[in-house]
């Protein structure tokens, strides 16, 4: 029996290529979409949502954009962070918000504001092109703070990968930016006329060196550099991801696999062959199933492998792939140029002025004035880069005047991450970013009673079971499961990033998750070695000691 299309793959296909009828209503009266262009404005990267608060009253509980950028390896000019900034300002509530994939997004956008933001990020060479959508993502990219010249190798591979999966219609220059419609007939080489199955994401990182967190992603290459200095080859990862839906066993977290070694040369077929290999077996009748994920899971690596081969024209390499680690950007650190950068801590990534502090002014004060180029990291933070060391001194005075200190709060904030989840999150179920620097309190208490901050595990934080935040991948996930405020534990994920976490509790509030922890870190203490950090001790001691 033939299976049933999703419906948003007939809403593909019949898009013309992505226009739909955006363009129409984006010139009428009305302030928010319908269903079918709502699908469509993904691939323009933009989401149309509804305000889910308290703190609004009904009356201004209407249609609002979420807009998110597409900026390869999170980096941008001193310029064009100003230009987000100003944004922000301008559309955006004053804030700006940091995602886990290096990326920027606004919120709280009127439809009206839609095409003035895409016109001024065009001006600075950036858009919101297939930020969004069933095709190739934000291609995220190893951070650059000590000006590593084998770092800056992967500037290239990011944005060669990003604008070769770039989609070939015209419809966001036509739509946004009053290009006029050519006389062509327009093909899209890669994606075809239904674009792929479902979202697609892409890191690019050296071998060693995971502040990607490659095993979360479609497809991932890992950079080997030769004795010449260049890249001579990568790793190749393919099928990991992350979204599922409690208690239905057939979606789940899962770590990309390595498919081996290929020479540089290869890349960009190898990369093809990937993603046609999705847009080519991905299910199309079931969304929840329809990820790179499953295909490696149904099918099997041998298989997945062996596909891919014969799409490339190459031979996978077997190669020993060398120990992960997860470097420290935050704080200062000299460049390799003797320029500073400055790891800059923003919780959850939100970016704006509070009466306590005034970050978003303080940033923007500092990276316009001393024309820093920045760039986002996966841990939704921001490294400023490019500081003359004569210049470090004035710009902590100048924070200090401005209430703002760019350490974190303590070791366990480092690394937590929180997903946006309520207010502006259609999916959510729970709070997770307004939650989370009192969860982290909350755990700080725990591990101050055991004397266990020095080996502060890494806590993150979602919603729902979608793992924006990736608490998969994390020592503690917290996951969004019920109103009420409850949520699934998983433990077991390490510090670098290899490992997914088991499910150890269900529905659980905050204060009873800090209860249930309490004996983890007393065994973890009392048992634990001394340089033995929660996700490895978790893991020689078996996870099944904790359900
Ligand atoms: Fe995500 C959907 C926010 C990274 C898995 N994600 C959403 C939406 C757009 C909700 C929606 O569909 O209506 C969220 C918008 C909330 C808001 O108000 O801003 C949203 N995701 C985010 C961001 C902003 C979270 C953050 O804290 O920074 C991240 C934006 C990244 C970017 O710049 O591109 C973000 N999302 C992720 C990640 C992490 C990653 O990629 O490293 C994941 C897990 C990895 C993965 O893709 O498997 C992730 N988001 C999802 C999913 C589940 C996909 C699945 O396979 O089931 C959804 C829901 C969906 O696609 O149906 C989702
Ligand atoms: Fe929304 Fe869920 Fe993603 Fe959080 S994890 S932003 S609640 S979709």
């Amino acid at each position: 029996m033939e299976e049933t299309l999703e419906k948003v793959e007939i809403i593909k296909q019949n898009s013309n290529h992505l226009r739909g009828t955006i363009k129409e209503v984006l010139e009428s009266d009305s302030d928010s979409f319908e269903e079918d262009d709502k699908q469509l404005l993904k691939f323009h990267g933009l989401y149309q949502q509804k305000w889910r608060g308290k703190e609004l009253p009904k009356e201004q509980q209407g249609h609002s954009f979420m807009i998110r950028g597409r900026i390869p390896g999170g980096r941008l000019t001193s310029e064009q962070y100003s230009v987000w900034d100003a944004l922000g300002d301008k559309y955006g509530g004053g804030a700006l918000r940091l995602t886990t994939r290096q990326s920027v997004q606004l919120h709280g956008l009127l439809k009206g504001s839609l095409k003035d933001i895409m016109k001024q990020l065009y001006k600075i060479s950036l858009s919101s092109m297939g930020a969004c959508g069933d095709v190739v993502r934000n291609v995220t990219q190893a951070v650059n703070f000590t000006g590593s010249k084998e770092i800056h190798k992967l500037d290239e591979i990011a944005n060669l990968l990003s604008d070769h999966f770039k989609y070939k219609s015209r419809s966001y220059p036509e739509i946004w930016l009053d290009e006029e419609k050519l006389d062509i007939i327009e093909e899209e080489p890669i994606y075809k006329d239904a674009y792929l199955p479902r979202k697609f994401k892409i890191a690019v990182t050296l071998t060693g060196n995971n502040s990607v967190d490659i095993y979360t992603n479609d497809m991932g290459f890992a950079a080997t550099i030769g004795k010449n200095g260049e890249i001579e080859g990568y790793f190749v990862f393919a099928g990991g991801g992350l979204g599922m839906t409690h208690n239905k066993a057939a979606t789940f977290p899962r770590k990309a696999d390595c498919l081996g070694w290929i020479e540089a040369k290869d890349l960009i077929p190898v990369a093809e062959g990937i993603v046609t290999a999705h847009r080519d077996y991905g299910d199309r009748t079931n969304r929840k199933h329809a990820r790179l994920k499953y295909v490696l899971a149904d099918k099997g690596v041998d298989w997945f492998r062996a596909e891919v081969e014969k799409r490339a024209n190459i031979k996978f390499i077997n190669k020993e792939l060398p120990e992960w680690n997860t470097p420290n950007y935050l704080g200062w650190h000299t460049s390799t140029d003797g320029t500073l950068s400055l790891g800059f801590h923003t919780l959850a990534g939100r970016i704006k002025d509070t009466p306590e502090k005034s970050l978003k002014s303080a940033l923007k004060e500092i990276i316009s004035n001393y024309k820093l180029s920045v760039q986002i990291t996966a841990d939704q933070d921001l490294i400023l880069i490019g500081i003359q060391p004569s210049d470090k001194e004035k710009i902590l005075k100048r924070l200090n005047e401005l209430h703002v200190n760019p350490e974190s709060p303590s070791p366990l904030f480092n690394r937590a991450l929180a997903c946006p989840a309520l207010p502006t999150c259609a999916l959510a179920l729970t709070e997770s970013e307004r939650f989370l620097p009192d969860v982290l309190k909350e755990f700080k208490v725990l591990l101050d009673k055991y004397d266990l901050m020095n080996k502060a595990p890494v806590i993150r934080m979602t919603g729902c079971p979608n793992g924006c935040a990736r608490p998969y991948a994390a020592e503690i996930g917290l996951v969004g499961q019920q109103n009420g405020g409850k949520y699934a534990i998983y433990l077991g994920g390490d510090k670098e990033g290899t490992k997914m976490g088991s499910r150890i509790a269900d529905k659980k509030t905050i204060p009873e998750i800090v209860t249930l922890f309490d004996p983890i870190f007393k065994k973890w203490k009392e048992e634990g070695k001394e340089d033995e950090y929660l996700g490895d001790f978790v893991e020689r001691v078996g996870v099944s000691s904790f359900e």
